[in-house]
């Protein structure tokens, strides 16, 4: 990273800003991701920076849903493709899943531009949103999908999600993981699987979880998602944040 040594207390935190500022001037990212990188931020440094125990939680049960599903895709927007395109890349290839571009602030370039990212950090399968398949019960540019990907999923791995599109993949009843530092959003409320955490650290210990889970047999993922419960999680999480701990 530029000018900021690695013993900076802050380290960690402004390379994801340092990734996110490059991630606009290379065309992935919008303007707007920034606004909610900053809201993310602010939330991460209420759970302290690290990947809690209610994180590490779900994430397994969030393995394990991706792990059972029949169909699984990794939607992927401005704000993940700049943070971890490797990781999203590395993942598609574990399941296996298509990754899908998807985003919310509508731009031709910016989607092609996401795709060729995530190609270059080893994706093997980017599908682009068409005019053939549209999402129902929402009205947001995210509603155009690919009919071999988010339109025909069954299970939906959706980082910085928005709370629409969240509702609408639920209503169409497909299972929804997401990671959302923010226990209160609408997303992580609606998700089948929420990981209140940074992207940036969920992805290093999800592909650690689906490694390790896809060892054991289906039954043991089946347990880990009947006695999951979001609505625990989500209170643990906010219990971590009220409490300053
Ligand atoms: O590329 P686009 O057009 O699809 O736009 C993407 C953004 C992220 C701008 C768009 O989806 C958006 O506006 O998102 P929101 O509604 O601001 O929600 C973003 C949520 O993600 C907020 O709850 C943030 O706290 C959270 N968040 C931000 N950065 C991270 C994060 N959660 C996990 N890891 C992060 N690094």
């Amino acid at each position: 990273m530029s000018e900021v040594p690695a013993s900076h207390p802050r380290y960690a935190s402004l390379k994801l800003r340092e990734a996110i500022a490059a991630g606009v001037e290379k065309g992935i990212t919008s303007a707007h991701g920034l606004i909610a990188h900053g809201r993310g931020e602010a939330f991460d440094y209420l759970i302290g920076e690290t990947s809690q125990p209610f994180a590490r939680e779900a994430l397994r049960a969030g393995a394990a849903l991706l792990l059972m599903a029949g169909y699984p895709v990794i939607s992927v927007n401005g704000n993940a493709a700049a943070l971890v395109p490797a990781e999203l890349a590395a993942l598609g290839q574990l399941l296996p899943a298509p990754l899908e571009v998807n985003i919310f602030h509508a731009s031709p370039q910016r989607e092609q531009a996401i795709r060729s990212e995530l190609l270059v950090h080893g994706a093997q399968t980017v599908l682009m949103p068409t005019d053939q398949a549209q999402l129902p019960f929402i009205e947001s540019n995210r509603r155009f999908v690919h009919p071999e990907g988010l339109f025909r999923a069954d299970v939906v791995f959706v980082p910085l999600e928005d709370g629409d599109r969240c509702e609408a993949l639920r209503r169409m009843g497909k299972e929804v993981v997401t990671v959302d530092l923010n226990p209160l959003s609408r997303t992580a409320r609606a998700a089948s699987v929420t990981v209140v955490d940074n992207l940036a650290r969920t992805m290093p210990l999800l592909l650690e979880a689906v490694e390790q889970l896809r060892q054991e047999p289906a039954e043991v993922w089946q347990q880990l998602i009947s006695t999951y419960d979001n609505d625990a999680v989500l209170r643990a999480a906010e219990a971590r944040i009220r409490s300053g701990a």
